[in-house]
């Protein structure tokens, strides 16, 4: 493999850090599960609006092509070599009352943690096989899930496609055919081994074999974070019974992209700020002030439509979840203040 060429445009963490000399380091190592540098860094190479870049093939991943993803994880989340990542799942340590209980600006709460499993390829490097087997363990543990908690596995395979717009307009599904993901491999074999699994109500939800092989997801209507962190939390809980998360001390829980290792958590609202958002360099001073980063309303990557933003911690890696949440809770209440005083 060559150095690849990055144009100038490229500003991803990707091209930033891969230097010649990293790449020399590099470009001949292979895990165990024989992922390489090449797979590693495929997707920020073909998408040169990346704004990483790479994802790891496997916990492994992490160690061997450390010179990349060290720097990386430095720059992302101002994380050290050296430092250890802390948990905490409490939610009687978070001091989140509702930042809009009169409804005006936030629509909905939604947080959600990746996992995936213990000894096990991530989804860029597993082979089919693997992948039906991390689906069959984890439907089955869900299927055990009780009160609340309690709902259906829905297989993307032989879902009709109204079915499955339907859950993805409404927000509770992933959409199909990412193009940082399939470059990144994970789209492989698409659709089979791939569902959502959702109680009821459909504050609940299970994303299984996405970017990660599980997302879980607590999610509803309005600005009550603390009920949402809660419900997510006993989720955790519950299915960590049955299926063995992948974790170290170093990076916390193991995931695909190096902006979701240590919590593996986002923390979000859908809120409408239209008066602040008219003034770009206001909005995103609070949001940096608070460490949060602004999407549209469709996800990562998707635009605002109605003054209505996606807001979440952006740190998630050398903090627990409750900073996590405290972050996104205290920055949407400056937000909240920020837009009632604009007339
Ligand atoms: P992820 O949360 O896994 O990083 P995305 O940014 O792609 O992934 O978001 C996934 C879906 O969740 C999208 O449909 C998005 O609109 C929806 N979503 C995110 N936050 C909220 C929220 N607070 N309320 C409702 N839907 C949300
Ligand atoms: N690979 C993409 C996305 C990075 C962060 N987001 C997620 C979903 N992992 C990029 O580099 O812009």
């Amino acid at each position: 493999m060559q150095y690849p060429i990055f144009p100038k445009e490229c500003s991803s963490m990707l091209c930033k850090y891969l230097t010649p000399e990293v790449f020399d380091r590099l470009k001949d190592l292979k895990t165990a599960n024989g992922f390489t540098l090449e797979q590693a860094i495929n997707s920020g190479v073909q998408n040169i609006d990346s704004g990483i870049g790479v994802y790891a093939g496997d916990e492994e991943s992490y160690e061997l092509f450390a010179p990349l993803f060290d720097t990386i994880i430095e720059a992302y989340h101002g994380f050290g070599k050296e430092d250890k990542h802390q948990s905490n799942l409490n939610p009687n340590d978070l001091n989140a009352p509702n930042p809009d209980p009169e409804g005006n600006y936030i629509v909905s709460t939604r947080i959600r943690v990746g996992r995936n499993v213990d000894n096990m390829p991530l989804g860029t490097a597993i082979s089919k096989e693997q992948r039906d087997q991390v689906e069959s363990s984890v439907v089955e543990g869900l299927s055990r899930l009780k009160g609340e908690l309690s709902g259906r596995y829905y297989p993307l395979l032989g879902m009709d496609k109204e079915a499955q717009d339907a859950l993805i307009k409404d927000h509770f599904l992933f959409k199909e055919g990412d193009r940082f993901l399939d470059t990144a491999g994970l789209n492989r074999d698409w659709p089979a081994g791939r569902g959502i699994y959702h109680n009821n109500d459909k504050t609940f939800l299970v994303w299984v074999n996405e970017e990660d092989q599980l997302r879980i997801i607590s999610m509803q209507k309005g600005g009550d974070i603390k009920e949402v962190f809660t419900r997510l939390v006993n989720a955790i809980k519950r299915i960590e019974t049955r299926v063995p998360f992948s974790y170290n001390d170093h990076l916390g829980y193991i995931t695909s992209c190096p902006t979701n290792l240590g919590t593996a958590m986002r923390a979000s609202v859908h809120i409408a700020v239209p008066k602040l958002a008219k003034d770009m360099e206001s909005f995103k001073a609070i949001t940096d002030k608070y460490h949060l980063q602004i999407r549209g309303i469709h996800g990562e990557h998707s635009e605002s439509e109605g003054g209505i933003y996606d807001i979440s911690n952006r740190r998630r890696l050398g903090i627990t979840e409750v900073e996590a949440v405290q972050d996104m809770a205290d920055g949407v209440t400056a937000l909240i203040a920020a837009e009632k005083a604009l007339v």
